[in-house]
């Protein structure tokens, strides 16, 4: 067979350009979160192994220090730019501390995008939102809100104090409280870190100087479960609500016993599955992230980049008695 010119010419850019790429054949994704051992990061997990299945060429190492801590996810981001992996898809404990570890890693050629909790803009490709973030913040409070006609104090127990993801809703919540609910006082923010003993402890304090208190906001799922079985020990159900986002497996028993009413959430499974297609179409060049682009996540469908490169998927889903069971089952 005899190649013309041209098609050589063709054949060898596509082989560069291949070398400059990746190694489509072996493509690895760290997905790096938060912590370890938190149920909605282990959903999201497996939403990455869905898509590195339905992909093929790629693997993914899913990573997280123990404890929810900038520290602990530089010391990864460096661990993963020596493994040369092919991209980072990280949700930060931080968006600013592990920042030049992320900027050191796209210095190396790794692609780094955010997803669920994001990054300072210069330090990765695209972030990927869960949900509209002003959404987030006016659902968390219209869940509290719901159950109370006569309106009253409610508190907030959050994640990190630094956690991007988080403190845009909080932000967001804030800002809409005065003008769509103004019964609701919020009287208190206090930051349970996504662990189970110190969110306790914050949830203990609040009822403690809050006496008032109607119900407690986690816009957390780790937060979420200690403050519903604070709150059902210290025998207060009925008293105050505690709802915020909650994954279903883990919080359906505090639906059932009556310390929520309702809480709402997103599919962790399609955030992580998105994440790595993302990753993956950057890594390969397959598409590029530019303000204004459509791209497209395989199943999952499309998602169109703002002009900070950010986007977001679907609308939070409210779970109550009538449809808890039905998602306890899936995440
Ligand atoms: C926790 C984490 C995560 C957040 C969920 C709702 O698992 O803080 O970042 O998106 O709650």
């Amino acid at each position: 067979m005899k190649l013309s010119i041209k098609a050589l010419a063709i054949a060898s850019v596509a082989i560069g350009l291949m070398g400059a790429g990746a190694h489509a054949d072996d493509l690895t994704v760290g997905l790096l979160v938060k912590s370890l051992g938190n149920g909605f990061f282990d959903a999201a997990h497996k939403g990455a192994d869905n898509a590195a299945k339905e992909l093929g060429d790629t693997k993914v190492i899913y990573t997280g220090p123990t404890k929810a801590t900038a520290e602990g996810q530089i010391e990864i981001i460096n661990s993963l730019i020596d493994q040369k992996v092919g991209c980072i898809a990280i949700s930060a404990n931080d968006p600013d501390a592990v920042a030049p570890a992320l900027e050191k890693a796209m210095s190396r050629g790794i692609k780094v995008i955010s997803w669920d909790s994001g990054v300072t803009e210069k330090a990765r490709m695209l972030h990927l939102n869960p949900s509209d973030t002003g959404l987030i913040g006016e659902t968390i409070i219209k869940l509290a809100a719901d159950y109370l006609p006569d309106g009253g104090e409610v508190a907030i127990l959050s994640a990190a104090s630094t956690a991007a993801n988080q403190n845009s809703w909080i932000d967001a919540a804030k800002k809409i409280l005065p003008e769509k609910f103004p019964k609701i006082k919020l009287v208190d923010v206090v930051y349970g870190d996504d662990d189970s003993a110190k969110s306790t402890d914050v949830a203990k304090g609040l009822l403690k100087a809050h006496p008032n208190l109607k119900a407690i906001i986690a816009p957390t799922t780790v937060g979420v479960v200690a403050a519903a079985q604070v709150v059902t020990d210290a025998g207060l159900i009925g008293k105050v609500n505690v709802t915020g986002l909650a994954l279903p497996s883990e919080f359906k028993k505090f639906i059932d016993n009556g310390a929520s009413q309702a809480v709402a959430l997103w599919n962790p499974i399609d955030l992580g599955y998105s994440a790595t297609m993302l990753c993956h179409d950057l890594t390969v060049g397959k598409q590029e992230a530019k303000p204004g682009v459509e791209l497209s996540i395989g199943k999952v469908g499309k998602i169109k980049l703002d002009d900070h490169n950010a986007a977001a998927m679907a609308a939070p889903f409210e779970f109550n008695k009538k449809n808890i069971e039905e998602f306890s089952k899936i995440y």
